[in-house]
């Protein structure tokens, strides 16, 4: 077998947790990441009959039987993942009757997946119904955005709007918009069906005053989208923090002949 620290989607998740905590998103132990992974990419790294424990989940993900992941673990550090991969990260496999997961990789020394698996598991599900191509979802506490989510008013359709109108490309990046729950206790099955939900429509969920869940084909998709939201963010709390305010912006016009160009049609309730 090849070394498993070698594999592609291992060091992917290294390089990403790390960019991640540098871009100040990730203090402490915030933020979690899921990657579904193909069984032939597991294949050359890991014997898949070899399960190091199972762990129960008091959810049924049957939806999800027989898939792989790589996940992050409960309460490790984005800042260290890169010197202790084995401990951090824990490759996993749902078992047929999605009732629990196997390990069949790292989180050494009895660490647990991240505690927001339900959100991630069923986020999954949500979007895979979406795109059979979607792989990866990641939550982070991106700071600017978080900061937003004190003084813009949380109605879904105004929130897109002022997004798209902090920078050019925003709309073609998330035709979609941005879905946000209310606030919620973290870490619950209840906060992982709400998340869901949102994802049957969006590839972004933002929780008030905690951060954002992403969604994408890859790890640089969902991180290219949670860095153009967190991009659009800071530059709303630069202007409105400005002494002058906004003297002019991207009008609605606008918006239309920027999705005209790029092909992309969101949906009419965005435009006033
Ligand atoms: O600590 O970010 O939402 C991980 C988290 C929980
Ligand atoms: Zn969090």
């Amino acid at each position: 077998k090849q070394a498993i620290l070698d594999a592609p989607f291992v060091r992917e998740m290294i390089q990403n947790t790390y960019d991640m905590w540098r871009l100040g998103w990730d203090e402490l132990n915030g933020g979690n990441i899921s990657y579904l992974l193909n069984e032939e990419e597991v294949t050359p790294y890991l014997n898949k009959d070899q399960v190091i424990r199972t762990i129960q989940l008091d959810y049924p993900v049957t939806e999800l039987a027989g898939k792989y992941f790589i996940v992050t673990g409960s309460g490790k550090y984005f800042r260290f993942i890169k010197d202790d991969p084995e401990e951090s990260l824990g490759i996993l496999r749902i078992s047929s009757d999605g009732k629990v997961v196997e390990l069949l990789w790292g989180l050494e020394g009895n660490s647990q997946p991240t505690s927001e698996l339900p959100s991630h598991f069923m986020s999954h599900i949500s979007r895979l119904k979406q795109n059979p191509d979607h792989r990866v979802i990641m939550h982070t506490h991106t700071t600017n955005l978080i900061a937003m989510t004190f003084t813009h008013e949380l109605d879904e359709v105004n929130f897109t709007r002022t997004l798209w109108k902090m920078c050019t490309e925003c709309l073609v990046v998330f035709p979609e918009g941005v879905g946000i729950l209310p606030w919620m206790v973290p870490g619950t099955d209840i906060i992982g069906e709400e998340t869901a939900k949102k994802m049957k429509e969006f590839r972004l969920v933002i929780w008030p005053h905690h951060g954002i869940f992403g969604a994408g084909k890859s790890l640089a998709e969902a991180f290219g989208l949670i860095e153009t939201v967190e991009k659009a963010a800071q530059i709303y709390m630069l202007v409105s923090s400005h002494q002058g305010g906004i003297k002019q912006d991207i009008k609605d016009e606008q918006l239309r002949d920027l999705a005209k160009r790029f092909a992309v049609t969101p949906p009419e309730k965005y435009f006033l």
